[in-house]
């Protein structure tokens, strides 16, 4: 899948882009089929599972996905991480409004993530949200996210480590950006099979579910341009997108 110079441009001067039919019906259902049976206990790998399970590796390395993000970092993509996000109807929560660089440092940060819906995604379901044009300035101020109506709340350590070997523990919680107005969110409509490709600076973040009986199930997966580092341990074994 090829796209355009001006879709290039849109994504570095507003932080994301919008690409429908990423998947067929198909691959979508394929997926959800596999996650709906029960798997073994020590099935999920962290946020490396695409190194274990075929269908995750396939969603992964989906050469829609990758061509585009090729394209989008003008190199060869590696795979940081993947996560299925499964939000339930009634109240499912979301991830609060942040820059994913707060969680995954990397240098040169060259960090960006593919969001596929795996339902038709809205305001109503909770869908992706993104600030427009917060890429262009840098890493800003976040704080702890206290609202847990809205979205998950967490605290855990993590085991960093840079080039030269040297190791530290960095507390990371689920971060809320300090200074982001209600009418600067830009609350997406993504149907099933699309996905929205945004930077590692770009802010976004969703919010609960409140549909009555619609869920809203979403897989991301997060690139670096190969020769990027990455100091979070736990993912710092990064897998090439190519098959
Ligand atoms: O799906 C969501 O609720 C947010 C996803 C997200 O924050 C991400 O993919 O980095």
């Amino acid at each position: 899948m090829l796209i355009s110079r001006d879709q290039i441009k849109q994504y570095h001067n507003e932080g994301f882009l919008m690409v429908e039919n990423l998947l067929t019906d198909q691959e979508v259902s394929d997926f959800l089929n596999h996650e709906s049976k029960p798997k073994p206990e020590d099935w999920q790998k962290g946020l490396r599972t695409h190194t274990t399970d075929p269908q995750w590796q396939y969603l992964a390395t989906h050469p829609n996905i990758t061509g585009i993000t090729s394209q989008l970092l003008n190199g060869d993509p590696q795979i940081v991480q993947s996560m299925y996000l499964n939000k339930q109807p009634d109240g499912g929560t979301g991830i609060a409004i942040h820059q994913d660089t707060h969680y995954i440092k990397n240098e040169p940060n060259t960090l960006m993530a593919c969001w596929v819906a795996m339902d038709d995604t809205d305001p109503e379901n909770g869908g992706l949200c993104v600030v427009p044009g917060s890429n262009l300035k840098g890493l800003q101020s976040a704080h702890k996210n206290l609202n847990n109506s809205e979205h998950t709340s967490w605290e855990t350590d993590y085991e960093m480590q840079d080039k030269n070997g040297k190791k530290w523990t960095e507390r990371l919680h689920s971060f809320e950006m300090d200074d982001v107005g209600p009418d600067e969110i830009l609350k997406l409509t993504v149907p099933r099979g699309g996905g929205v490709f945004f930077t590692g600076l770009t802010i976004h973040g969703s919010y609960a579910n409140q549909s009555p009986d619609r869920i809203r199930r979403a897989f991301a997966i997060h690139y670096v341009k190969n020769g990027t580092w990455v100091f979070r341990t736990d993912i710092q074994e990064l897998t090439s997108s190519l098959r």
